[in-house]
């Protein structure tokens, strides 16, 4: 029983110290502005530099849960359909969350 209760315990304390490593991070002392943020993430993953993110860029480092969201995300974002996402389009992403929520 004690030691049963300790292995909950410990594996509560690793996930509460992954989960601050991930907030240290963030934690940074300068915000640049929302739209330069985004601006400067697209270009980070336009790996080939063609202005477009495709899926596979999109979802970069991603995997299960993550990955099939991205995946579904990235069929909404882009409405035209040509399997890229241009800056105009991976914006929305950030632009639409207080709007309506997406549609199914
Ligand atoms: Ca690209
Ligand atoms: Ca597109």
């Amino acid at each position: 029983m004690i030691r049963r209760i300790t292995g909950i315990g410990l594996m509560a304390a690793l996930l509460a110290s992954v989960g601050s490593v991930a907030l240290a991070q963030d934690d940074k002392p300068k915000t640049p502005a929302p739209a330069d943020q985004t601006a400067e993430l697209f270009r980070k993953l336009d790996v080939n530099k063609d202005q477009q993110l495709s899926q596979e860029e999109f979802t970069v480092g991603l995997q299960g849960d993550m990955l099939e969201k991205a995946k579904a995300e990235f069929g909404t974002l882009d409405t035209n359909k040509n399997g890229g996402l241009t800056y105009i389009e991976y914006k929305a992403k950030f632009e639409k969350k207080e709007g309506a929520a997406p549609k199914p």
